[in-house]
C-alpha cells in the first residue's frame, strides 16, 4: 500500500482553502493509502505564535482533521513536536540544503515582505518540511497549490541524500487536486486565502457561523460584470468563487456557469453561500462533539506512537548512512 504523509499549520483557523487544496484529499486517501497526517505545530512557530493560541490551535485543527472526516483508526493522526525525529532529521537536512534553494522559496519572500526581522525558522522551514515526508518515505503528498515549489525541494533533497550515501529515501510525488488547487482571498484574488491573514472578510475559516459565511460570500469581492464564467485571467475573482462552488458541490464548473446563464451574481453568492453552510455544518456538529468528548489526546498519543516508531527506523537508517555512531 503506498505512503501518503501530510500536514497543516496550526497558525489559525483552518480555511476553506485548506480544506479545499489539502484536507478533503486527506479524507479520501485515507480509504486507499497507508496515511499519516500531522498537526505541524514546528513550522506555525516559524512565525511568533502566543502560547494559549498555539495550544487552543492545535488542538482545533487536530479536531477539525477527525471532524472532517478522518478516521484516526485508518490514518495516523500526530503531532509533529510528539515526534522528535522530525526535529532532528530536520536539522539534518538543514546542513544538505543550499542557501540559493531556500532564497528562491516565494513562501519566503511573501512571509517575509516589509518585516524588520524574520525569524531564521521562516527561511529554513522547508528543509524540515522535507525531512517531515522523507522520514516516513512517503509516496504521495495531498497539497495546494502553495506547496508545490517546496515539495520540489524536498525531492531534490532526497535525491541529493540518495546520491551521497546511498539509497534511502523515497521519491514523494505531490497529489495537488485539478480544481481548488488554490482558493485566492475573497477580498484580492491576487493573493491566497491565508488562514494567518490580518483581514478575516478575506476568507472563511471552517468554524465560521452561517450567518458569518453569508456575510463574507456576499461582501467577496467580483468584478463590473455580471456573467458567472470561469475565467481565471480575465474573471480572477468569480472563477474563485465558482471554484468553491464546484468543491461545495457535485457540480461541474461548465454546469454552474450553466446554472446562472443571464441571472447576474445575486442568485449565485447567495447559493454558494448556502452550499458552504451546508457543507460546514455538519463537520461543525462533529467538531463540537470531538472536542467535548476529550478523546483528543488519546488520538494525539496513540498516534505519535505508531509514528515515532517508523520515523525512528528511518532516522536511524540515515544517520547511519551518513557516518553518525549509532548505538
Ligand atoms: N488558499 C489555498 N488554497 C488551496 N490550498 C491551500 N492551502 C493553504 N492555503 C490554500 C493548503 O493547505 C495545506 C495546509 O497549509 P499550511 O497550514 O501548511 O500553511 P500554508 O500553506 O501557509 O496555508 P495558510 O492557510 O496560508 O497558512 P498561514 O497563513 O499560516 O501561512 C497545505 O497543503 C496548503 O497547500
Amino acid at each position: 500500500m503506498k505512503r501518503v504523509l501530510s500536514g497543516m499549520q496550526p497558525s489559525g483557523q483552518l480555511t476553506l482553502g485548506n480544506y479545499i487544496g489539502a484536507l478533503k484529499n486527506y479524507v479520501t486517501l485515507q480509504h486507499t493509502h497507508d496515511c499519516y497526517f500531522m498537526v505541524v505545530d514546528l513550522h506555525a512557530i516559524t512565525v511568533p505564535q502566543e502560547p494559549a493560541a498555539l495550544k487552543e490551535q492545535s488542538e482545533s485543527v487536530t479536531a477539525l482533521y477527525i471532524a472532517a472526516g478522518i478516521d484516526p483508526a485508518k490514518a495516523t493522526v500526530f503531532m509533529q513536536s510528539h515526534v522528535r525525529q522530525h526535529a532532528e532529521l530536520g536539522w539534518l537536512f538543514t546542513t544538505l540544503t543550499y542557501m540559493g534553494e531556500l532564497e528562491r522559496m516565494t513562501q519566503f519572500k511573501d512571509k517575509s515582505e516589509g518585516k524588520d526581522s524574520v525569524g531564521a525558522g521562516l527561511f529554513t522551514y522547508p528543509s524540515l518540511m522535507a525531512a517531515d515526508i522523507l522520514l516516513y518515505n512517503a509516496d504521495l503528498v495531498p497539497v495546494g497549490d502553495d506547496q508545490k515549489q517546496h515539495l520540489e525541494l524536498t525531492r531534490d533533497l532526497a535525491q541529493r541524500f540518495n546520491q551521497r550515501y546511498g539509497d534511502t529515501f523515497t521519491i514523494p510525488e505531490p497529489y495537488i487536486p485539478q480544481v481548488g488547487a488554490r482558493i485566492m482571498s475573497l477580498d484580492d484574488a491576487s493573493k491566497k486565502m491565508s488562514k494567518s491573514s490580518t483581514n478575516a472578510g478575506s476568507f472563511i475559516t471552517l468554524l465560521d457561523s452561517p450567518d458569518v459565511i453569508r456575510k463574507k460570500i456576499s461582501r467577496a469581492v467580483t468584478d463590473s460584470g455580471r456573467e458567472v464564467k470561469f475565467d481565471p485571467q480575465a474573471k480572477p475573482e468569480v472563477s474563485n468563487l465558482i471554484s468553491i462552488y464546484a468543491n461545495c458541490s457535485d457540480l461541474s464548473i461548465a454546469e454552474i456557469e450553466a446554472l446562472y446563464e443571464g441571472q447576474g451574481y445575486g442568485p449565485f453568492k447567495k447559493e454558494l453561500a448556502e452550499r458552504v453552510v451546508a457543507l460546514l455544518e455538519p463537520l461543525q456538529q462533529r467538531y463540537r462533539e470531538i472536542r467535548e468528548s476529550g478523546e483528543l489526546y488519546d488520538i494525539l498519543r496513540q498516534g505519535a506512537e505508531r509514528a515515532a516508531e517508523q520515523a525512528e527506523k528511518n532516522l536511524r537508517i540515515a544517520k547511519e548512512r551518513m557516518g553518525f555512531l549509532v548505538l
